[in-house]
Order: structure tokens, then C-alpha cells, then sequence
């Protein structure tokens, strides 16, 4: 009898213990009880009941989420009711009507879609009001007392008005129809176009969720290597069903237009753009569109890049492609975003001159309507670049920011780059467009120039993997991305700790370690790949792992061209002695970047080819300080995994595992780019490794000859030391 209820017990709370395994799925909407006591009897004390005001379907979503949450924080249901009848409550409401005159003063600075949040006296009674000037306001207003009471929050003396600086806030897919994922580290595509629109993926609303809650309100679904199938007949009803989903979430759906569709679907002869035929074709497949999804966003378009077609094949200029679709799309108040992404056929003399000098000409040219989106550096989402010269250079044209979340090429899946701290970095840079404080910030939030809307956007890194992003951490920056674009001027660490208290610990000491670990990832990242401003020395293909001997048939997809070692040094040159790519910024940032003296370190070899013993600010020599940095990226990595042991009896078995897998690998991996990366320029460098630094493992030859699968959906090079 005693022995069958022990077991009984046993069974309770392993199924206890089961339903909080940690799968990563619920991201940074798990909603557990605060581990401080004091603070879990204030809440209790103070939140007693709901009173949402208004039944629309986004309404409807901030209740379903704060009966949620609630419940979790506070270990109990909270009465849903009609009206405030006594003290405790939250009151929800998407306008200032009836609220207190403080409030609806606050309100008057939330604008269209942000949010206030306050402690207040109703009918003789105390509690909290969420109130926007919209439902959606409403809706981020409540996901934003969530993460109050997730990150430990008191309720004494609440007073919070939060409004974003950026209009559109885009999660762009690189999603192909047949599920599989561009760039994509995390499994297939969240979309099952096979089974829609009839059946709808449960994913599908917990992605709406996740954005909702960080306040991203585009998604653009497709890959924009595009497939002009997206807009036919046959899918539209599934894209339809898929902004079904979203839309009470206040996530519009954009999908990427194939320049060539005219002739691919339409059977016409031609995509030229001034053609009458081709403009009547698109107009009439946009009111096809709209009649499907009323609240159809756009159209994103990377066109004449990397071989998709685009107006330069029929003798146009960017802007009359992009205006082709802006006048088709303006009767429904869509927008087009035209990628200055461009990578032509022919060989540049330098590839990171290209956007600004076919894109510059053109300001004035667009529409309205039209967005022109500018990744954040030059070339292509390296680990470091300087700020995309494009950024103050166009005040005419409504600039979007481009981050790209999926890590491409900083360890993908596996190692730890937490991204805040890129986008802190980009973000805050002086353009000096019009004098000092002209900050990229201010160029995209459209202060600076007055863009008559603004908007951002960033390729996503979730899939079908349970925990959305492949690994764990990597949900931190699908995090940071959304709360930057909100508010462009937050701080990356600030937005880390609130990602570790709502995803991992609440544990103050333990949020400090991680908080530094993910501070100092990015810069681990850098260092054991590209230090000193180096970029593109990846394995060609697949972009994992070092390989900075490769030759392509092609000079400007090749490491080499971007780093140019040679006997005499490394770096390549962008001054007025060589590309001069340094013109395209305003003074004084291209004096800086032009003198040798001046440059920063962190930029160095992007603007300059640098003899082997030049002498840097450090007192070291190029060739010294290259090894001191490889080495401090190792280094890095090891300090990682140091504050990651520390925290172990704060973080749950399955994730801390899952990390410190993966920090295993990146240690070993760190390694393998520092040998690999220095073995080669070694042969050009001609010295020795100083002491007290290791000698490589094993020989340059080696190191040339390790593969990573490139047809593996997740490149592991398994063979590496
Ligand atoms: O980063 C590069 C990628 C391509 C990508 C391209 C782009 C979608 O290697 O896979 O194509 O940029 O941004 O268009």
C-alpha cells in the first residue's frame, strides 16, 4: 500500500517534471513563476483578474496571451470578467475611452501602434491598464506586461509608454517552395504548402506569437531567389490561409516577386518593364492578390543580382522595374522593396562598390511607394563589415535596414554569435550624412531625411527545428532583431537580459554571466574568423569554415580577391590608391577610413592592404596582432564555455546540454579556423608564430583538404581536430 503510493507520487512528479522539459519551443513566452518570493506575492496580491474591453480577433489574442501568461507567472487561473468589479485587475483596451486623464495623455505619445502601461485607480479600485490607441497597441502592450513580470518587474508606481520608431518591421524567409530553406539552419520551411490551405500548422500561430510579442508586423514568406509559382492561382489561397493566421497578430504577409512571372506564368513574350502588356499583366496580378488578401503587404525584389532577371535585361533602370510594381500596388497601399543587394555578371573591379554606384543615381527616381533595402554592410552579412556607404547617401529614398538573423557566416546553427551586438554596432554608426549624430539609426527611422515611411528588415532563422532556430541562443537574435527594430536606440545587453530572463534563468548572478558571454560572442566570432577587417575567407558553397586559399573561376567570389595576401602584406586596398571605395562615405568617416593611421583596427584590412610588420596602435606588428587575435577569438570561446559550466544549477538539464554541445564544437572549430587561417597567411607573412601562442595542429595541407559536405542540409565538418 505505501509502496504503490510512493510510486504513485514518483509518477506525479516525473510527469511534473516532463511537462517543464525545456524543449525550446516556447522561446521567450514560457511564463514561469518568478523565483523570487516576495515578488511572486506581489503579483498575486496585485493581479486578480482580466477585463479585456472589445472582442476583435487581436483583442481575442491578448486575452488568450495574458490568460496564459498569467496563469504561469502567478502558479494560478485569473477570472476572466466583464467589467471592473474589485481591486486587482487588468484592464485591456485598444482606445483611451473612459481611462484616466494621465493615461489618455500617455496615449497621445503611443501613436498608432504603441502602448501604454500604468498602475491606476478605476471606480475606487486598483490595478493596471494596458491601453493603446489600436488593438494592436493593446496586443503589444500586453505582451509587453508579460515581459515585465517575466524579467522580475515590480508593479509599485507602473508607468510605461513605448511607441516603435520603425513602421514596417519585416521578418524576410528565404523559403522555397519545396520546404527547403535558403541559408536555413533550422529544418524545412515553417510553411506546408502541401497541405494548405486546408490544414493549418498549430506553428503557424505560434510564430505569429513570437513576432507579436516582439513587435515585428511583416513576414515576407518566400525566398527572394523567387519562384513566380507563389502567384498563382493555386497558391494564393494558401498564402491567403497562412495571413489568416497572422492577422490578428498584425502580421502582414509580403511575398517576393519574380521579375520574369509575365513570362513564366503570364505567357507573354516579355518582363520589360515599360512595356504595356507586362504593366497591365502585374497590375491585373496584384488585384488578383488583393482580392485573396485584402491586407496583402508587398512585394519584396532582389532583381539583376547573382542571375535573377530584372529590368537591366531589357535595357531599364532599377527604379523603372521597381516603380513598374509600386504603381500597381499603390491603388492597394502596398509597398515595393527593391533590394540594392545587387551582384552583376560582370567582374567589378571592386564588388563592394556596386550597390551604391548603380543605386545612388537613382535617388529621386522611385515612387513613393517604394522602399530601397540595404544590408547592413557592403558585401554580403559577414561577420564584421563597416556600415553600408548607402546609408545617408539616398535622402530621397526610403531606406531599409537588411540584417540577416539565419548566421550564414557566423557558424550557422552551431556556434554561439549572439547578434544584438551587431546590430548595436551598425546601428549607432555616424554616417555623417548631415554632420555629426546623423547615425544609421536616424537614417532608417527616416529622422534624418524625412522618409515619408520607414521600415526594416532581417532574414529570419526559424524552422520546422523544435526550438525554431536550430540552436537554443540562436532565438536570442529573432529576439534582439524584433526589440531593435521597435526601438533603435535600446542597448544590446539590456535586450539580452531580458531574453535570458524570459528564456533561460531569472537567476540575477547567472543572467549577469550569460548576458557577458553573449557580449562577448560576436567579437569570438570576428576574431577566429575574420579579425582586422578581413572578410569572405569561408569555404566556398556552403560558407562554413575556413577557407582562405580558394580560388573560384570567378575573381570576386573568391577569398583570395578579398583578401589579397601577398609577400608584402594583407588587406585590400579601397583608397584613393586602390578602389576607393572610401569615397562613397561622407567626410569625415572616409578621411578615417582612408588613413592608415586613422582607421580602426576593426576595419583595417577591409580599407587597406597593410604591410606583414606594420606597426599597429597595440605596438605589434600585422602579423603579431593577427596571431593575438585568432588566438583571443579561441580564447573567447573557452570563456564562454567557463560562464556556461558556472551557470549549469541555473539552467534546466536539456538546454544546458543541448549549449554545451555546441560550445564544444565551436571551441574545437575556433581552433580549426585559427590553424587553417594561419598556416595560409603564413606563407605569405614568412614569420614565425611567436610564443606563447600554439603552433597549428596540423599542416596547411590538411587544412585545405577537410570538407563539409555541401549538400548537407547542416554542414558539420566532423573530421576537423
Ligand atoms: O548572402 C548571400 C547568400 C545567398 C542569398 C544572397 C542574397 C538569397 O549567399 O544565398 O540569396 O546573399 O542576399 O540575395
Amino acid at each position: 500500500m505505501i509502496r504503490a503510493s510512493v510510486l504513485t507520487l514518483a509518477a506525479i512528479l516525473l510527469i511534473a517534471a516532463n511537462a517543464q522539459a525545456e524543449t525550446g519551443y516556447e522561446l521567450w513566452l514560457r511564463y514561469r513563476r518568478p523565483l523570487d518570493a516576495t515578488l511572486l506575492a506581489q503579483y498575486r496580491e496585485e493581479i486578480r483578474h482580466l477585463v479585456v474591453l472589445g472582442s476583435s480577433p487581436t483583442l481575442l489574442a491578448a486575452r488568450e496571451e495574458l490568460e496564459r501568461g498569467l496563469t504561469g507567472i502567478l502558479g494560478r487561473a485569473v477570472g476572466v470578467e466583464r467589467a471592473i468589479s474589485h481591486r486587482g485587475f487588468v484592464l485591456v483596451q485598444g482606445s483611451g475611452n473612459g481611462l484616466p486623464r494621465d493615461i489618455t495623455s500617455a496615449l497621445m505619445r503611443a501613436g498608432g501602434e504603441g502602448y501604454v502601461i500604468r498602475a491606476a485607480t478605476i471606480g475606487g479600485h486598483r490595478g493596471i491598464v494596458i491601453a493603446a490607441n489600436s488593438d494592436i497597441g493593446a496586443l503589444y502592450g500586453s505582451f509587453a506586461f508579460l515581459r515585465h513580470l517575466q524579467t522580475g518587474g515590480s508593479l509599485v508606481g507602473l508607468a510605461i509608454v513605448s511607441a516603435p520608431r520603425i513602421q514596417l518591421r519585416m521578418l524576410d524567409h528565404w523559403d522555397n517552395l519545396n520546404r527547403s530553406v535558403e541559408r536555413g539552419y533550422a529544418g524545412l520551411s515553417l510553411w506546408e504548402w502541401d497541405s494548405l490551405p486546408g490544414r493549418l500548422s498549430p506553428r503557424y500561430k505560434d510564430y505569429a506569437r513570437a513576432n507579436a510579442s516582439i513587435g515585428i508586423n511583416g513576414a515576407a514568406l518566400t525566398n527572394v531567389n523567387a519562384n513566380a509559382k507563389v502567384i498563382t492561382a493555386e497558391y494564393l489561397p494558401k498564402v491567403a490561409a497562412i495571413a489568416g493566421v497572422l492577422r490578428p497578430y498584425g502580421v502582414r504577409v509580403f511575398l517576393t516577386a519574380r521579375f520574369s512571372a509575365p513570362i513564366e506564368i503570364g505567357g507573354l513574350k516579355t518582363a520589360d518593364p515599360l512595356d504595356p502588356a507586362v504593366r497591365e499583366w502585374w497590375k491585373r496580378k496584384i488585384d488578383e492578390i488583393h482580392a485573396a488578401i485584402p491586407d496583402f503587404g508587398g512585394f519584396v525584389v532582389k532583381a539583376n543580382s547573382e542571375g535573377q532577371p530584372g529590368p537591366q535585361d531589357y535595357g531599364r533602370t532599377h527604379a523603372d522595374g521597381a516603380n513598374m510594381f509600386a504603381d500597381a500596388l499603390a491603388p492597394h497601399g502596398g509597398v515595393v522593396i527593391w533590394r540594392a543587394f545587387v551582384y552583376s555578371s560582370e567582374v567589378p573591379k571592386d564588388r563592394v562598390r556596386q550597390a551604391y554606384d548603380e543605386f545612388k543615381p537613382l535617388d529621386g527616381q522611385f515612387r513613393d511607394n517604394v522602399f530601397v533595402q540595404v544590408k547592413n554592410g557592403a558585401l554580403d552579412f559577414q561577420p564584421r563589415e563597416p556600415f553600408h556607404p548607402l546609408f545617408g547617401a539616398m535622402p530621397k529614398t526610403p531606406l531599409m535596414m537588411e540584417f540577416q538573423l539565419t548566421k550564414e557566416y557566423l557558424g550557422q546553427d552551431t556556434h554561439l554569435a549572439y547578434l544584438g551586438a551587431e546590430f548595436e554596432e551598425v546601428l549607432r554608426a555616424d554616417t555623417f550624412a548631415k554632420g555629426t549624430g546623423s547615425t544609421v539609426a536616424r537614417v532608417i527611422d527616416g529622422s534624418l531625411h524625412g522618409y515619408r515611411h520607414t521600415g526594416i528588415a532581417a532574414v529570419a532563422n526559424v524552422g520546422t527545428d523544435t526550438n525554431w532556430t536550430g540552436s537554443n541562443f540562436n532565438q536570442a537574435n529573432w529576439y534582439a532583431y524584433g526589440r531593435f527594430a521597435w526601438n533603435t536606440e535600446t542597448s544590446a545587453a539590456a535586450i539580452a537580459a531580458d531574453w535570458v530572463r524570459q528564456t533561460l534563468t531569472n537567476d540575477s548572478a547567472a543572467v549577469r554571466q550569460v548576458v557577458h558571454a553573449m557580449m562577448i560572442s560576436r567579437e569570438a566570432v570576428v576574431n577566429y574568423m575574420t579579425p582586422l577587417g578581413l572578410a569572405h575567407i569561408m569555404a566556398t558553397g556552403h560558407h562554413y569554415g575556413p577557407a582562405p586559399w580558394a580560388v573560384l573561376p570567378r575573381a570576386d567570389q573568391s577569398p583570395v580577391y578579398f583578401h589579397r595576401a601577398d609577400t608584402l602584406g594583407l588587406g585590400f586596398d579601397r583608397t584613393p590608391t586602390g578602389s576607393n571605395q572610401v569615397a562613397q562615405y561622407f567626410a569625415p568617416v572616409r578621411d578615417r577610413y582612408a588613413n592608415l593611421a586613422a582607421v580602426p583596427d576593426s576595419n583595417l584590412l577591409w580599407f587597406h592592404h597593410v604591410p606583414w610588420d606594420y606597426r599597429l596602435p597595440s605596438g605589434r606588428i600585422l602579423w603579431d596582432e593577427l596571431v593575438v587575435r585568432y588566438n583571443a577569438g579561441v580564447d573567447s570561446v573557452r570563456a564562454m564555455q567557463r560562464v556556461w559550466n558556472a551557470v549549469r544549477p541555473s539552467i534546466d538539464a536539456e538546454r544546458f546540454s543541448e549549449v554545451a554541445g555546441f560550445l564544444g564544437i565551436q571551441e574545437r572549430e575556433a581552433r580549426w579556423w585559427r590553424d587553417a587561417a594561419l598556416s595560409y597567411f603564413q606563407t605569405f607573412s614568412r614569420r614565425p608564430i611567436p610564443a606563447p601562442y600554439d603552433q597549428p595542429a596540423h599542416t596547411l595541407e590538411y587544412y585545405r583538404q577537410v570538407r563539409c559536405p555541401a549538400n548537407r542540409l547542416k554542414p558539420r565538418c566532423e573530421t576537423v581536430p
